[in-house]
């Protein structure tokens, strides 16, 4: 393969400013110009945010998501028309393991209460046993790769007891028990912290229902940072109601935007987010540095990295 010219698509713009990446890549060999669908047409390659046909139709050899995610990606065609996916996994440590820790320790030290309190210039104290510090508390995390393990390295520094549940269910750093998917129920049981960061896959669409919520304590949170579709919304929303669980910190959703009519809007004892648990600054600056690395390896003939397809 030889990338010549490699677009910037617009839908970039849904994280940053097309023209930071643009600038940040101007010294690499390809041309790199933002483009839109209809100027795909001289380029070779794009990094994107969303999905269009518009890129099977001009024949690219390789599209890069800017998204860790690629459950929006049609794998299938890709693999059948011989066109390269890769991902940006990889980058989101830093930043979703503080945006997880920050759901936390809201709900632990009643941040959203206060916050809630001030729109209305109301001087309100919490019950004398309602705050909590997450020292010592246990979290479970499901999914223990660049997120998973972001979350649990944070939440180990601040003394939480930290377990994991991954399909292969090998130890990692900062992890006291690492279960595997069959044993979820186990692993979620004594948790006052569930956190989600697995991929949306045939195997974690719905991982997270009734029976789970059935198991966790009732004073537990559930966090997703992962995507909407791994929690059966409807029996999240039956568990808050019935009070089977404590709360929620969600930054993904069934439908996103989150639908006006949602009951999640309206729970206390839940953070709505708008899916930008891994949003900074910067994040255009780890974009670059991936696809400089993949035109290199490309360049150079060798395979490239975090390639899905
Ligand atoms: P990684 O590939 O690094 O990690 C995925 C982890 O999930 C691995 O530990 C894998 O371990 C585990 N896993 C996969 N399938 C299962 C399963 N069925 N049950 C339990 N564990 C499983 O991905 P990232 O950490 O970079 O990203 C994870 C997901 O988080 C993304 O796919 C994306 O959807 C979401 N995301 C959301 C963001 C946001 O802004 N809210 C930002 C970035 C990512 P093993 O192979 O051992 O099972
Ligand atoms: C960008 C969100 C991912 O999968 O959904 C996330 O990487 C990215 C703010």
């Amino acid at each position: 393969m030889q990338v010549r010219r490699l677009g910037i698509h617009e839908s970039v713009s849904a994280v940053f400013p097309p023209e930071r990446l643009r600038d940040a890549l101007s010294d690499a060999d390809p041309a790199v110009p933002v483009v839109g669908d209809d100027e795909l047409g001289d380029c070779d390659a794009v990094v994107t945010f969303a999905y269009s046909d518009a890129f099977l139709d001009a024949d690219l050899r390789w599209i890069h998501s800017i998204q860790a995610g690629y459950d929006r990606f049609p794998l299938d065609t890709f693999e059948e028309r011989g066109v390269a996916l890769t991902n940006s996994t990889g980058i989101h440590d830093t930043s979703v393991g503080e945006f997880a820790v920050g759901l936390m320790l809201s709900f632990a030290r009643r941040l959203h209460t206060y916050v809630r309190n001030q729109q209305s210039r109301e001087w309100s104290l919490p019950a004398w046993d309602e705050p909590f510090t997450l020292d010592g508390e246990r979290l479970c995390v499901v999914g223990l790769g660049t997120l998973g393990q972001g979350i649990a390295e944070r939440a180990d520094a601040l003394g939480m007891e930290v377990v994991g549940v991954r399909r292969s269910g090998d130890p990692t750093p900062h992890t006291q028990a690492v279960y595997t998917p069959d044993d979820l129920r186990e692993a979620v049981s004594d948790a006052r912290f569930v956190a989600l960061a697995v991929p949306l896959t045939d195997e974690t669409e719905g991982l997270v229902g009734a029976e789970e919520f059935d198991a966790m304590r009732e004073d537990a949170y559930l966090v997703n940072v992962a995507r909407g579709p791994v929690v059966a919304e409807d029996e999240l929303v039956a568990a808050l109601r019935d009070d089977e669980i404590a709360g929620a910190g969600l930054d993904v959703f069934e439908e996103e935007p989150l639908p006006d009519d949602s009951p999640l809007w309206d729970f206390e004892e839940v953070l709505v987010t708008p899916h930008r648990a891994a949003a900074e600054r910067d994040y255009y600056r780890h974009i670059a540095g991936l696809v400089r690395e993949n035109v290199e390896r490309v360049t150079e003939g060798e395979e490239m990295t975090n390639r899905v397809v």
